[in-house]
């Protein structure tokens, strides 16, 4: 399984170093994904390569406009009609563990950022078959969202999180957030990890994370509490994390 990328950008040398580093660094040397960086501006035919315009009907900031993306992708489509065209907004659906998931099934992605006011309506009528939005907040342009998709989503693809590691077990997965984790030194400054977790007794350990990732994620997500399907251990080990809080 290996996946391609092509971004759509006006800022191509962004994509230079973040997705050069380790794992993903790596995953690329591998082959396991293809990243591939195209300038939108290369598909202006004016002398002034235009690509943002004012927005009809008044109002602050520029459009990009539809032709220089239009020709962008037809370029891209044209070597592979089959790939699935991704526009990084907030008003698309929130990337999440799941979403993630599912687009790594993909084997060949084209992600549009935006910049400016954000792009032509007629390129989403036209053109885009998803949106997407990495969270409720607005950026100065659609590439770094570009990345974290590709970083999230790559996570997925068998090896590129090394042979023994699945994104599988991550937080999210039981949509959980992550329990507690520690390492040597075992006492730092009179602070010291828990004692279960030098026990060696491995289903101890097992309760004492289950019970510290329903901890967390009752105290900070409960919205993601309500998604879990709660095993009857669950519901006895969050009987005792409620009746010990009552205590406190
Ligand atoms: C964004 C987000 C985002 C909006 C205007 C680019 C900016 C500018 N993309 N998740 N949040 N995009 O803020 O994906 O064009």
């Amino acid at each position: 399984m290996r996946m391609r990328f092509d971004v759509l950008t006006l800022f191509p040398d962004m994509f230079s170093s973040p997705l050069r580093e380790s794992i993903l660094g790596k995953a690329i040397q591998r082959g396991l994904i293809q990243i591939r960086t195209i300038n939108i501006r290369d598909f202006t035919l004016d002398k002034h390569q235009v690509v943002d315009d004012a927005p009809y009907g008044g109002g602050q900031g520029m459009v990009m406009k539809v032709e220089p993306i239009a020709r962008a992708i037809e370029s891209v489509k044209s070597q592979n009609p089959s790939a699935r065209i991704i526009y990084l907004t907030p008003q698309g659906k929130p990337l999440s563990q799941d979403l993630a998931r599912r687009l790594c099934t993909q084997p060949h992605l084209i992600l549009l950022c935006g910049r400016y006011e954000g792009v032509d309506e007629r390129v989403r009528e036209l053109f885009v078959d998803e949106e997407i939005s990495i969270g409720d907040y607005v950026l100065t342009g659609g590439e770094l969202a570009a990345m974290v998709l590709i970083d999230a989503v790559s996570r997925f693809i068998p090896g590129v999180l090394g042979c023994d590691r699945s994104a599988e077990e991550d937080s999210f997965f039981n949509s959980l957030l992550e329990f507690p984790q520690y390492t040597r030194p075992f006492n730092f400054r009179g602070s010291c990890v828990p004692e279960v977790l030098v026990s060696g007794n491995h289903s101890a350990i097992s309760v004492w994370r289950r019970k510290e990732a329903l901890r967390r994620t009752s105290l900070r997500r409960p919205d993601l509490l309500a998604k879990t399907n709660l095993s009857e251990e669950d519901k006895r080990l969050l009987e005792e994390i409620l009746n010990s809080r009552d205590h406190c």
